[in-house]
């Protein structure tokens, strides 16, 4: 049918014939991802971070409250895991909105292992 008529055209990279492990190794290696921490403080109101939680990092009220706790309890944790620029992203947008309310909310982002 409309196969019969579209030319061959270039193959993808998982069909090419060349037996270069290279171009598999590129086309399937992962990028790096980071994790984006929160760390804890005596200010931020944990209404703001759960909502935070909610509205940057996408996650459900029930696993937003769960991360809040964790991080009130221990000092730090994990908010998520992202590529370079995502990650940085959401911690740029996260203190803007921070700052806004006037509360000294950190993030960092570290490599994962
Ligand atoms: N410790 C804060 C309070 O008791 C709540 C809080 C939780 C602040 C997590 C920052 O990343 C944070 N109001």
């Amino acid at each position: 049918m409309a196969d019969e008529k579209k030319p061959p055209g270039p193959k993808k990279d998982g069909e090419r014939q060349t037996g270069l492990i290279l171009d598999e190794r590129t086309r399937t290696k992962k990028p790096p991802m980071y994790k984006v921490l929160l760390h804890n403080d005596d200010y931020t109101t944990r209404e703001f971070v759960v909502w935070v939680l909610q509205s940057v990092f996408h996650k459900n009220e029930s696993d937003a409250i769960a991360i809040m706790s964790h991080v009130h309890n221990n000092g730090v944790g994990v908010a998520g895991v992202y590529t370079f620029e995502v990650a940085e992203t959401k911690v740029t947008k996260t203190m803007h909105l921070a700052k806004a309310q006037q509360f000294p909310l950190q993030l960092s982002i570290e490599p994962t292992d």
